[in-house]
């Protein structure tokens, strides 16, 4: 890859539903880590690795303004009753400066880093943000999906894809021997997500890896619209 990232944004959607369901995005966090923290990791104690004390957080929460299927507010904690209520805006220019901005502080280039991004974050993503006029991220900007990057890590010592399961708590589990947190919180999968990442860091960071599994975002089509 001619440019490799400075920057990691670790990215999670809570949304409306899932594809078929034409989703909507309900809440959106962003979390930022620099290469140099991901490169150099720290443990506790116990010798476990923790999260990098160096952290730009975004998260915030979206008025969809479409049901929310009662299973996704079930295990979201978000429905249209108590984002009404709490008088939370839907995704608006607003929103897309914000997050233009947050990835204008961060060291250039950024990769954005998604738990099957590629088939559901990302393209939602860019659905949501087709709607606003005039405003679009940067085509430049790379994107990872780790379920493919761990499937690709698996294949590299022989693991067959079949015989394992790539949801985001399971690799959780297989790598720190307990579950999650805070799951379907989209800060809590952020995390989660950074942990999993970090679990396996050097390899990621491996040019094989980073040029075998990253897009542009200009190559991601929008889930729908
Ligand atoms: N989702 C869903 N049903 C599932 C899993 C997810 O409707 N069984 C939707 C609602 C979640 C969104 O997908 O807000 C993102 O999922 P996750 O929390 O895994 O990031
Ligand atoms: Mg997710
Ligand atoms: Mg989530």
């Amino acid at each position: 890859m001619a440019n490799s990232p400075k920057t990691f944004v670790f990215l999670d959607l809570e949304t409306t539903g899932l594809k078929g369901d034409l989703p909507k995005i309900t809440e959106i966090c962003l979390v930022a880590v620099h290469l140099s923290s991901l490169e150099n990791r720290v443990t506790d104690e116990a010798g476990q690795l923790e999260l990098p004390r160096i952290l730009d957080k975004m998260c915030l929460c979206v008025d969809p303004g479409k049901p929310i299927t009662s299973y996704a507010s079930e295990i979201t904690g978000l429905s249209n009753n108590n984002l009404v209520k709490n008088e939370k805006q839907d995704f608006n220019p607003c929103l897309v400066h914000i997050i233009n901005e947050f990835l204008s502080r961060q060291a250039q280039p950024v990769c954005f880093v998604a738990h099957n991004g590629f088939l559901f974050d990302f393209p939602l993503l860019k659905t949501e943000l087709q709607k606003q006029e005039g405003t679009s991220l940067t085509s430049s900007l790379l994107c990872m999906d780790t379920v493919e990057v761990f499937k690709f890590l698996d294949m590299q010592v022989g693991i067959r894809r079949e015989s394992r399961d790539y949801a985001q708590a399971q690799i959780y589990r297989r790598a720190y021997r307990k579950p999650p947190q805070n799951c379907h919180n989209a800060e809590g999968d952020v995390l989660a997500l950074i942990m999993i990442f970090l679990s396996k860091a050097d390899q990621i960071l491996e040019k094989e890896t980073m040029s075998n599994n990253c897009m542009r975002w200009g190559e991601i089509s929008p889930m729908y619209g």
